[in-house]
């Protein structure tokens, strides 16, 4: 992609992560050798103000019946779309139980079932089909499909225009942003609202979470940026709220031109936005210099570490783990194995640099010197539960915002 997704005029590259894999493409012994590698290079179009990767693999490759990541995996997250429901449901957005809410990528079902048990209507689509079947098995009425217009239509045909469209970390993995937002409207109701929440900008930029790029977050949006993609399709931002997750997030909310009273909240952001430099090349030819830094110091502790016998394992293999570990080149001699929650990642190898992934009872009976926070945008909840390896000598590493030992 030579022009910018949005706006079709130039993308200006800034930041170039060599080749990596899949960011959850946990592989099984016999693929070592056969891996999929792309060219992860970033950008940012001053005309959309979206910044975003020059090239994406195709959205078959990475959402497909073994999709690796499941939502329900973090208590934190369990409560954090409890509230967005009751949000929603203590708006005015919905008049009644029967106004179709409709969700995006709703993957297990974690912000659908609260509608679903309190008897709302609701329809997800989820193209990755192992995912989509455990939603619908929890009683969340579930499209197993990629969305498209032509999907919007049909939807309408069975269940009417949707009074609610929203999505969680969704909207910035889809390439074909335009198909998405005009789909988007077709399925509105005139008087209906598009909420929905992404990793913010701004955060990364603050926090140099450069991990926040792999192969699924083709985008990385602002205010300003989903401001100008929405306007293109006749719809516009009524509302802003930051959220935490993620290390940062900002939850959207657009509505059909003039159908809204526009929240102070929107230009309050903006300004921020514009504080941040958001629309200057130069904060993003910095922030890859602060990237490179990061490299090198991540590098030297963990080089350190090992020449004084230090052993080191990862603790969560989250996407963001694999853009770090590929990009600094961190392979099993540096750190031993990556223990994770979800069965279906136990007994691989990490995308790329091909760390064992084992169970947190692997972890719990071989304990390191040294774990690597990859989930660090969890650490609250993971910190918490871990106490007793911090009690019994053990040291957190963590390299957002900057590389330093816990
Ligand atoms: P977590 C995924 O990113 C992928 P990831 C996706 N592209 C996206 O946008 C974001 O989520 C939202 C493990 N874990 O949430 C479970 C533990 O082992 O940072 C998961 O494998 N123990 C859709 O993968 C992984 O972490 C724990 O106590 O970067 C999830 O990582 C906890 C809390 C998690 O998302």
């Amino acid at each position: 992609m030579k022009n910018c997704r949005v706006s079709g005029t130039e993308i200006l590259e800034f930041l170039d992560f060599g080749k990596q894999p899949l960011g959850n493409g946990f592989i099984n012994h016999e693929q070592k050798n056969d891996e999929f590698f792309f060219n992860m290079r970033l950008g940012f179009a001053p005309e959309s103000k979206m910044v975003q990767l020059i090239e994406q693999p195709p959205a078959e490759k990475m959402f497909h019946e073994e999709y690796a990541f499941f939502s329900s995996t973090s208590n934190y997250m369990k409560s954090h779309f409890k509230e967005f429901y009751e949000e929603i449901v203590a708006s005015n957005y919905l008049e009644s139980k029967n106004s179709l809410v409709v969700e995006l990528g709703c993957n297990d079902g974690i912000l659908l079932k609260n509608f679903s048990d309190e008897g709302y209507n609701h329809l997800g689509i989820e193209p990755s089909m192992n995912v989509a079947k455990v939603a619908n098995s929890n009683g969340v009425k579930t499209v197993e499909n990629f969305f498209t217009k032509d999907v919007a239509r049909e939807i309408i045909k069975t269940n009417g225009k949707a009074s609610a469209f929203v999505a969680a970390n969704v909207m910035c993995h889809i390439s074909d942003i335009r198909e998405i937002v005009e789909a988007i409207y077709i399925l509105l109701d005139d008087n209906g609202v598009v909420i929905f929440e992404d990793p913010y900008l701004g955060s990364v930029i603050e926090k140099t979470s450069y991990d926040q790029l792999y192969d699924e977050h083709v985008f990385l949006f602002s205010a300003h940026s989903i401001q100008y993609l929405f306007n293109e399709f006749e719809m516009e931002l009524f509302d802003l709220k930051p959220q935490i997750t993620h290390g940062g997030s900002m939850r959207y909310y657009l509505c059909k031109k003039n159908s809204k009273s526009i929240s102070t909240n929107v230009e309050k952001i903006m300004k921020h936005e514009r504080d941040l430099k958001l629309d200057d090349i130069q904060t993003y030819i910095e922030f890859s210099k602060r990237v490179e830094n990061s490299k090198s110091e991540l590098l030297d502790l963990l080089k350190k570490l090992k020449k004084e016998g230090k052993k080191v394992a990862g603790y969560a293999a989250t996407s963001k783990s694999t853009t770090v570990l590929n990009y600094c080149g961190i392979g099993p001699d540096l750190i031993e194995y990556i223990c994770d929650t979800t069965p279906i990642k136990h007994n691989k190898f990490s995308p790329g640099m091909h760390l064992p992934i084992v169970t947190y009872e692997y972890y719990k009976k071989n304990r390191p010197d040294y774990l690597f926070l990859f989930a660090w945008n969890h650490s609250e909840e993971i910190l918490k539960k871990e106490s007793d390896f911090i009690d019994s000598g053990g040291k957190w590493i963590t390299h957002i915002p900057k590389v330093s030992i816990l």
